[in-house]
């Protein structure tokens, strides 16, 4: 076969902002591996590792072709020696001995269960995993274990939410929040974020970036909403959180996971019969309750952080993160969920779309649906 690197792949990026890549991903077999690796090394507090481990899937995720050997990888960016190590792996034997140890692991067995509970963190996990406990029963029936609200949430919805959410679901949920958010205020913004914003086509949850054309007004929209979704009886669990947005605050680049805005961590109860494609379909037997439980988030920035607010949460993840790298380290500027920052000329840079923002940056327009990194 044919090993000479295709000449699509020649220039390719070290930053995600600078690579387009769409949910088909021609490499799964490399980056579920890596994937895999990067989450035990999460586990064990090695930050390094798992970094690296995610930027090498991500690389490997924009490629518009397979794989076939070592010698089609030379060149790119961000495969290190112990990711080649695995894909050699992978190309000889199908796959791979070190993951497969690892997936044997009784701790990375342990904390990958724990963690896949709503409200449970790597910590809480370890922690559980530190007092002999091995599996959710151990957790719900030792006597000596305080579990938060979100955590009750987690245990008592397991099976619901730690099953994907469609798009069709996704498309259902969108129309009872939209209906609900404009019932309360018709000029109301509302957006579909997260990885259903990429095109992907399942979910662990479904994101909404909620917000009202005038400043300020969008402060007691999210607590309205949150009245009415309650109201009509499908709010099953709502985490709220304030507001600790602070204006004169500079960015922080290296900023993981959350960021100040209102919002809200919801399980919210849809009906079979909403979702199109079921609806009138003869349910399963063993399932005929005909409503499913479904994680929702709700975020609710004032309007003229809209645009930053919609890149952060639009992700992915290592997309987001690459682009604040790449706005630091080459452009010297500060980016988040919040704002813009220019180092140089000590300038807060506004934006009202996410084009003005790649504007700013000097970088091309990526499509959301190119962000899936
Ligand atoms: P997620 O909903 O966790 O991830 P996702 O939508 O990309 O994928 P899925 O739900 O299918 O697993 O988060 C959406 C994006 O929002 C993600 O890129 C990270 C970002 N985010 C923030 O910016 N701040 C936050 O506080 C959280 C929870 C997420
Ligand atoms: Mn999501
Ligand atoms: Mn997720
Ligand atoms: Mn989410």
């Amino acid at each position: 076969t044919d090993c000479s690197p295709p000449t699509a792949v020649a220039n390719v990026s070290q930053y995600a902002c600078q690579r387009r890549t769409t949910t088909e991903n021609h490499n799964k077999i490399f980056t579920d591996v890596m994937e895999e690796l990067a989450e035990s090394s999460e586990f064990n507090e090695s930050k390094g590792p798992c970094l690296a481990f995610r930027r090498a899937a991500s690389v490997l995720k924009s490629l518009p072709s397979a794989v076939h050997c070592l010698e089609a990888i030379q060149g790119l960016p961000c495969l290190g020696e112990h990711t080649k190590a695995v894909m050699e792996e992978i190309l000889t034997f199908g796959r791979s001995f070190k993951v497969e140890e690892i997936r044997c692991d009784e701790r990375y067995q342990a904390l990958k269960l724990f963690t896949s509970v709503f409200g449970v963190g790597p910590k809480t996990a370890e922690k559980w995993y530190r007092r002999g406990l091995r599996s959710l029963k151990e957790i719900l029936t030792e006597p000596n274990i305080q579990l938060n609200r979100m955590q009750r949430a987690g245990f008592l919805y397991y099976s619901d939410i730690s099953k994907a959410v469609s798009k069709a679901e996704a498309k259902a949920l969108g129309c009872i929040i939209e209906e609900t958010v404009h019932w309360i205020a018709p000029d109301a913004i509302l957006a579909l974020t997260g990885g259903f914003r990429r095109g992907k086509e399942y979910g662990h949850d479904v994101d909404f970036l909620l917000t009202m054309p005038e400043m300020g007004k969008e402060e007691g929209l999210l607590l309205h909403v949150i009245d009415r979704l309650r109201d009509q009886g499908i709010l099953l669990y709502c985490e709220y959180q304030g507001s600790t947005f602070d204006v004169s605050k500079l960015p922080s680049w290296r900023f993981e996971d959350m960021d100040h805005f209102q919002k809200c961590f919801l399980i919210l109860r849809l009906e079979q019969g909403q979702v199109e494609g079921e609806r009138g379909l003869q349910s399963d037997p063993g399932d005929s309750r005909g409503w499913r439980a479904v994680r929702v988030d709700l975020v609710a920035p004032p309007v003229d952080r809209y645009a930053f607010a919609l890149l952060g949460w639009t992700g992915s993840r290592q997309f987001g993160r690459d682009l604040r790298t790449f706005a630091y380290k080459e452009r010297q500027m500060l980016l988040d969920n919040h704002a813009l920052y220019d180092k140089t000329k000590k300038l807060f840079l506004p934006a009202t779309t996410e084009e003005d923002i790649f504007a700013h940056l000097g970088l091309e327009y990526v499509e959301p649906w190119q962000r899936n990194a």
